[in-house]
């Protein structure tokens, strides 16, 4: 029997920029298991109740110490019905019946497999399923078209399973580096994502760039991505442009959450550490003869004497800003992702405010704020600054 006095009762704002989330989770095993969920949601079409999900779990990651019975959580935002079931179902049984149906069923094992393949979303998933395609080598077997970036989803697919480590990021930062200068001297580039919220190990690595001064960066990321190819460090990439204007009359409603800066999702070809202090340059014909040898999800083909690959492929993406927008980029693409909607919601609906990751815009003043560091955001939005390593909501 608990004495209901002794048990520690938490207290969480309920917007997750008013907190502090540091990478130190004391409820993973709840965590994961909300997360599954939301993931499940958001794989099935159903983005509110992956977000409810993602709030919940969020909460949990900002307690400061384990769960150990429904009582504490008494008070606790964002902790619905459905959230407390699987949150008690856990505490009382070690498991959740849900979360442990979902993990098993056919429909999401394979919305997994299909969507880990680069290039494939909910959607084109969906559809495969219901071509009776559940694994990628039902995929391969089944004549589906697929474009290029799924093409090298596929070819890549073991390898971009594998977490990027921050010596790997590192690395590819130096790469990146030396291309932007070789380009545009003055160019400068900022890891950004998980890395720079602290994480050890991500799904890609995320690079901002920008130039000191204003419009040098113009036509950057075509010349960037030239240097890279011409180098033989791209095994893929897709460059969007900056389809942003700032509007005189406030700010156009985007269409969706994706922001318009210039950027590009690629796949890097990164060296074995022991290979990358000498220079990477073209393909070697053995290399290359690895490439069409390497179908990872065929058969394993002939290996090279070696019997290793000495490269691997990563998932890179870069983005290019304007320095007028740095500070606003940067914020933005700093996530985590439930933090940036989080920051959003706040902006919008205890502000008046409209905050992108272009800029910042006040719909009492009728005018845009500028700011030209993060903490001059978190003022303007009236939050004490969390720096990156505490938002891993
Ligand atoms: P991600 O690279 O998807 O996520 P992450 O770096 O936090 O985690 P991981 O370790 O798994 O890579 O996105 C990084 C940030 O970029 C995220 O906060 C949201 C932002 N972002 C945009 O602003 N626009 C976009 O279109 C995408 C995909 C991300
Ligand atoms: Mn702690
Ligand atoms: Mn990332
Ligand atoms: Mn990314």
């Amino acid at each position: 029997q608990i004495d209901e006095a002794e048990v520690v009762a938490f207290s969480v704002p309920s917007y997750a920029c008013l907190r502090r989330t540091t990478l130190d989770n004391h409820n993973p095993v709840l965590t994961d298991a909300l997360s599954l969920l939301a993931e499940n949601a958001e794989l099935s079409d159903e983005d509110g109740r992956g977000v409810a999900f993602r709030r919940a779990a969020a909460v949990l990651k900002a307690l400061p110490e384990p769960v150990t019975g429904v009582t504490q959580l008494r008070g606790l935002p964002c902790l619905g019905g459905h959230s407390l079931r699987v949150i008690r179902d856990i505490l009382e049984n070690g498991a959740s019946s849900e979360v442990e149906f979902t993990k098993q069923s056919e429909r999401f094992k394979a919305l997994k497999v299909l969507t880990d393949i680069f290039g494939v979303g909910a959607k084109t998933a969906e559809r495969w399923i219901r071509d009776g395609i559940h694994s990628l080598h039902q995929l391969q077997e089944s004549g589906q078209t697929l474009n290029r970036a799924q093409q090298a989803g596929l070819e890549h697919y073991d390898d971009l399973k594998q977490p990027v480590t921050k010596a790997e990021a590192d690395a590819i930062g130096e790469i990146v580096e030396e291309a932007v200068v070789s380009v545009l001297p003055g160019a400068q580039i900022t890891l950004i994502g998980g890395f720079r919220r602290g994480k050890l190990t991500g799904h890609d690595v995320d690079f901002l760039i920008t130039h000191p001064e204003e419009g040098r960066e113009v036509g950057l990321m075509p010349k960037v991505v030239s240097w890279l190819e011409s180098q033989g460090f791209l095994l893929y990439q897709k460059t969007t442009r900056n389809s942003y204007l700032e509007a005189k009359d406030g700010p156009a409603r985007p269409a969706s959450n994706m922001d318009r800066f210039e950027r590009c999702f690629s796949i890097f070809k990164l060296a074995d550490a022991e290979k990358r202090g000498t220079k990477q340059t073209e393909n070697t014909p053995e290399d290359t003869c690895r490439l069409a040898a390497h179908s990872q999800v065929t058969d394993e083909g002939p290996k090279p004497a070696s019997g290793h690959r000495r490269w691997r492929a990563v998932r890179v993406d870069l983005v290019v800003s304007p320095i007028s927008q740095f500070a606003f980029a940067l914020l933005g693409w700093t996530g985590s992702k439930l933090f940036e909607r989080e920051l959003r919601r706040w902006a919008g609906h205890e502000k008046a405010m409209s905050l992108s990751s272009h800029a910042l815009y006040d719909n009492k003043q009728g005018r845009y704020l500028k700011a030209t560091s993060e903490e001059e955001i978190f003022t303007y939005l009236g939050l004490e600054y969390i720096p990156p390593s505490e938002r891993n909501a």
